[in-house]
């Protein structure tokens, strides 16, 4: 089984392939094959951006040419949702305040929107949606969330984008404070990549193949098939 990653973030690729190691025999990402095409990402949720971006993919390669039966094209789409902005800039966070403005400016803006805010009014939660697109068309959901207080000062050198400002009050230290191994264990990404690997694992044969739809085993708690898929 191969997995292609539709991601052009190396941070999110060292994360896959650290979590989901044991259950692909190879994971690429899109790049790796050559593939240059960005699909379009218009939905109005995480989920369906997610789905977007894999099942664009997966059309892509089955019209190059390059789709294996065992192949597996996974994206997640993911942000950061401040309560006291409604949910800003949530799926809308690297477009906010402009693509190209750096994040030094973007973390000031949020502190800035919060400085009223005290205590509870200052929560926070990076999502991540991850989506896998079979090439036989079955598509799965997971998500993971990752809680803290919006910051009111940018802390930290590690991670990237909004990590400086989630500040979790359980380690008493921004998201950017904690060293890369530690986020990784209870990050809304690894969250979401470790409930995929639980989902994919009974679907992968001894000898590495996909099992077919019709000899799929019966999952307990799938957590989010199609038609569950989180809102
Ligand atoms: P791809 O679409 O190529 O995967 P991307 O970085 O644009 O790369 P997203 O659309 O999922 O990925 O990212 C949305 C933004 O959300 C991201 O650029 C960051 O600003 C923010 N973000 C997501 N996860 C984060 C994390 O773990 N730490 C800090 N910021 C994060």
């Amino acid at each position: 089984m191969r997995i292609i990653f539709a991601t052009h973030n190396k941070n999110k690729m060292k994360e896959v392939r650290a979590i989901l190691s044991d259950v692909a025999d190879s994971i690429v990402a899109k790049s790796e094959l050559g593939i240059d095409f960005e699909p379009a990402e218009t939905g109005k949720t995480f989920a369906e951006n997610a789905e977007q971006k894999a099942v664009g993919i997966r059309e892509y390669m089955l019209k190059h040419d390059m789709l294996e039966d065992d192949d597996i094209i996974m994206s997640d789409d993911s942000g950061l949702c401040v309560n006291y902005m409604l949910g800003m800039p949530g799926i809308y966070s690297s477009r906010y305040l402009g693509e190209d403005t750096s994040y030094d400016i973007k973390n000031a803006r949020i502190i800035k929107e919060l400085q009223y805010a005290e205590g509870d009014e200052r929560a926070a939660h990076f999502t991540c949606n991850i989506c896998a697109a079979f090439a036989d068309g079955r598509i799965y959901h997971t998500e993971g969330i990752f809680e803290g207080l919006i910051a009111k000062e940018p802390k930290g050198e590690n991670g990237f984008g909004y990590d400086p400002i989630l500040y979790l009050p359980e380690y008493g230290k921004t998201s950017a404070e904690l060293p890369p191994e530690e986020k990784n264990k209870i990050s809304h990404r690894a969250k979401a990549l470790h409930q995929m690997h639980d989902l994919l694992l009974p679907m992968v044969s001894a000898d590495g193949h996909v099992v077919p739809q019709d000899k799929e085993v019966a999952l307990s708690e799938p957590p989010f098939r199609e038609d569950r898929r989180p809102q």
